[in-house]
């Protein structure tokens, strides 16, 4: 292999565009292309984010009524730019935002796509130097190009999704996505301000043995999911028993390491939380697309993610995602208990 051969997020893009399916039209590889600039961008305002004043709090909540951080709003606010400045989305719904926000120009009321984001995921490891992360969703609009886009283009379920992926700002900085062909990831080399290929065709272990949850909240949880975590804890050398604990608490990072390693991420819903925490339009359905195209699964605990069929833009649900052999593993405890 010579020094040259490293295929860049961009060429790989356009590679992409000449071999594959009718998606893969001139737009929605420019769209490709700036998801990677803004992740190049937010990379930069993460890495220099202990150095300038721009951790802690920002003094606002959002909509769910959560502190929101600097680097949310300032991650928000470049994600929103890069895609509106691309022209081929006409309308962006994204947590920090509480309806989505629609470009009023020309090109962008003609463009087909909408786009859904958490621009930065996983803010409670912000200020204390943990890797986090930017999840994206990709739709066809439903309502004519041309017109307003309006929340049916958004309410749309994960199975129509045309692509999805993350961003995680860790140890180095990956952008992971799907355009619905597999799960390919680039990592950033900072030296050439490039995401190389580096990891191919990613496939998840069927079988895992690493289990992530917020154990804090045992006593409420449903007694299937307690029962799996007993489960999980168990001694039995065939099985690899007990598994390893890991929890970020940081949902990007959690699920990249058990997609790669193999494993399960659990967030249930209990008595503090009776839907669950997480966002069934920019984090769960984006990471399901992702889970089951690298081979893993994406449940409720009773129903595909993907199946289900949104109600409002900023919904929660309850997330049981990752190895194939472990999501049915609890899902069986959930209904037996
Ligand atoms: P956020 O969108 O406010 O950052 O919250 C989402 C995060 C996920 O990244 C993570 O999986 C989860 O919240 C952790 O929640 P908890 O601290 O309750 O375990
Ligand atoms: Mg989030």
């Amino acid at each position: 292999m010579t020094k040259f051969e490293v295929t860049t997020l961009n060429e790989f893009i356009l590679k992409s565009q000449m071999e594959l399916d009718y998606k893969a039209d001139g737009g929605f590889s420019h769209m490709l292309h700036h998801v990677g600039t803004a992740a190049r961008i937010v990379n930069r305002e993460v890495n220099k984010a202990g150095l300038v004043d721009i951790l802690g709090e920002a003094g606002n909540t959002n909509v769910q009524g959560e502190d929101q951080k600097k680097l949310d709003i300032i991650a928000n606010e470049y994600f929103i730019d890069a895609m509106h400045s691309c022209g081929e989305i006409c309308a962006i719904a994204s947590e920090e935002n509480e309806s989505f926000v629609f470009f009023d120009d020309e090109i962008a009321k003609n463009a087909k796509y909408v786009f859904m984001m958490d621009p930065l995921d996983g803010s409670s490891n912000i200020d204390v130097n943990v890797s986090i992360g930017t999840i994206f969703s990709i739709y066809k609009r439903i309502t004519p190009e041309g017109s307003k886009a309006t929340m049916e283009d958004f309410l749309q379920r994960g199975t129509e999704q045309v692509a999805a992926g993350y961003i995680l700002y860790g140890s180095s900085t990956m952008l992971v996505y799907t355009t619905g062909n597999g799960v390919n990831g680039f990592t950033l080399d900072p030296s050439i301000g490039e995401f190389c290929l580096s990891h191919q065709l990613i496939k998840t272990p069927e079988d895992g043995t690493i289990y992530s949850i917020n154990e804090g909240n045992y006593k409420k949880f449903p007694k299937g999911v307690k029962k799996y975590i007993k489960f999980c804890q168990e001694r039995d050398s065939k099985s690899h028993r007990p598994y390893s604990s890991r929890y970020i608490g940081s949902l990007v990072s959690d699920f990249h390491r058990n997609l790669l390693k193999g494993g399960i991420f659990i967030y249930p819903e209990f008595e503090n939380a009776p839907t669950g925490k997480l966002r069934l339009l920019y984090e769960c359905n984006p990471i399901a697309f992702l889970a089951e195209q690298a081979g893993g699964m994406a449940t409720n605990g009773e129903q595909r993610i993907m199946e289900l069929k949104p109600s409002s833009l900023h919904q929660r649900t309850p997330f049981y995602t990752g190895s194939k052999n472990m999501v049915e593993k609890v899902e069986n405890y959930l209904k037996k208990y």
